[in-house]
């Protein structure tokens, strides 16, 4: 299924007149306060996330798996529903493979088909930590950091493939997640496992094109449950330093212990110039992988803001970052909880953009920390929505792409061509 645009803009004229004054509104009050509402709206307009291929269709937890109809069960039907939500909302220009569980046998033919819907493919994932058909050696003990030589090969040419795959497809960069842990004391040796993991990084690093980056992401727990090799971004950063200057952290919100400061850890990555990509989600408890912005919205705001900070005071040359949606969804339809996500990211963006730096700095100078408070959450408490319907709409995307998306039966139709009972690769 394919949308055409006159469906979503015979929807966007319902709320057309609406938008207008919601947005004059705004805008003549962000005036009153120096912010230019035009800015705002193109940054949001040019803000893409990657969606990622494996979160398409229902997950589920070990205790059980619930099927949305109608779900993707190839690649092309991936990219095709990718291609749905980025008609809706104009803001997921772009799509994260993991290989092999979505493997394209045909790659310039599934590259025709992303450009057909305005995609390009961001970092491609490697997969280390399942076994696959046809494979020598397990995983169940390690990867790149498993003790036995033949075992490391095996997901150090495994890496090498997925940058092949990605090469094809026009990718630039490979996120490196890696299960590799113990799940009991005396398992494993730390040392041990730590440096055969940097060498085995270093042996990824030395396949990399030039214009490649590498993206090694850090999670404190799950699947091994007493340590994990690279369980945080300390650990991701010493290994992206002993790589070279193509490697960075990547930050998954969902992969810290509960109440650590990520907005923190954030800043000092972006000092150093060493954040590369980031997993968008949210949680209560551990790696959740819930709707982005469900439970913690004013953490996410806190996180972008010390983005935009570091986007606008880059000494350290940070490059400009990947982004992208890393949720499973359980209960919910999946592009209705990616559309929820999208619109959480855009939010917290746009709240940040808000933010009076100078004078936060100001106030931060004067140890004024009640007037501190008071700018972040005048900027957190603007209701941002109209600048964000706005961004969506000079893009041709849907005023609201939930209601446009169910008024259209977009479910229903791909139930229609796809079965009710289709089961998706991925989570
Ligand atoms: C690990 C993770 C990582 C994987 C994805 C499937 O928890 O966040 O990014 O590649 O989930
Ligand atoms: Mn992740
Ligand atoms: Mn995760």
């Amino acid at each position: 299924m394919k949308l055409e645009l006159n469906q979503i803009q015979d929807l966007n004229k319902q709320k057309a007149a609406e938008q207008a004054e919601h947005f004059g509104f705004l805008k003549l009050a962000l005036d009153k306060k120096g912010i230019d509402a035009e800015a705002i709206v193109q940054k949001l307009a040019d803000f893409q996330v990657a969606i990622p291929s494996w979160a398409l269709g229902s997950g589920g937890t070990r205790f059980g798996r619930f099927s949305t109809g109608g779900q993707p069960v190839n690649l092309e039907q991936k990219i095709e529903d990718i291609g749905l939500l980025h008609a809706l909302t104009q803001t997921a220009g772009a799509v994260s493979l993991h290989i092999p569980w979505d493997i394209p046998t045909d790659p310039a033919a599934t590259k025709q088909l992303a450009d057909s819907h305005g995609i390009v493919f961001d970092a491609v994932n490697s997969n280390t930590f399942q076994d696959q058909e046809g494979q020598v050696e397990t995983y169940k003990y390690g990867s790149l950091a498993d003790r036995q030589t033949a075992v490391r090969e095996q997901a150090v040419a495994h890496n090498t493939e997925v940058i092949r795959y990605g090469k094809l497809l026009g990718s630039k960069s490979l996120t490196v997640w890696l299960a590799d842990g113990a799940s009991f004391p005396g398992q494993n040796n730390f040392r041990k496992s730590l440096q055969n993991t940097q060498r085995s990084l270093q042996e990824i690093y030395a396949e990399l094109p030039a214009d490649w980056r590498m993206f090694i992401e850090y999670k404190p727990y799950e699947p091994s449950f007493y340590s994990t090799v690279i369980q945080d971004w300390g650990t991701s950063l010493m290994l992206a330093e002993g790589c070279g200057e193509k490697a960075f952290c990547l930050v998954d919100l969902g992969h810290h212990l509960p109440n650590t400061n990520i907005e923190q850890i954030v800043a000092t990555l972006m000092m150093k110039g060493k954040l590369g990509g980031f997993h968008f989600n949210d949680s209560k408890y551990g790696d959740d992988d819930l709707t982005v912005g469900s439970i913690k919205p004013y953490q996410l705001f806190l996180i972008f803001n010390e983005l935009v900070y570091g986007m606008n005071h880059n000494e350290a040359n940070n490059p400009p970052l990947a982004w992208m949606i890393d949720a499973s969804h359980n209960i919910k339809d999946p592009l209705e909880d990616l559309i929820q996500s999208l619109e959480a990211i855009q939010l917290a963006y746009a709240q940040a953009l808000l933010v009076d730096t100078p004078a936060l700095e100001a106030a931060q100078a004067d140890n004024d920390v009640v007037l501190g408070q008071e700018l972040l959450q005048d900027a957190y408490r603007t209701d941002v929505r109209p600048l964000i319907r706005e961004a969506r709409l000079r893009r041709n995307g849907a005023l609201n792409p939930i209601t446009t998306y169910r008024s259209l039966q977009v479910r229903d139709h791909l139930i229609k061509e796809r079965g009710l009972k289709t089961v998706a690769t991925g989570l």
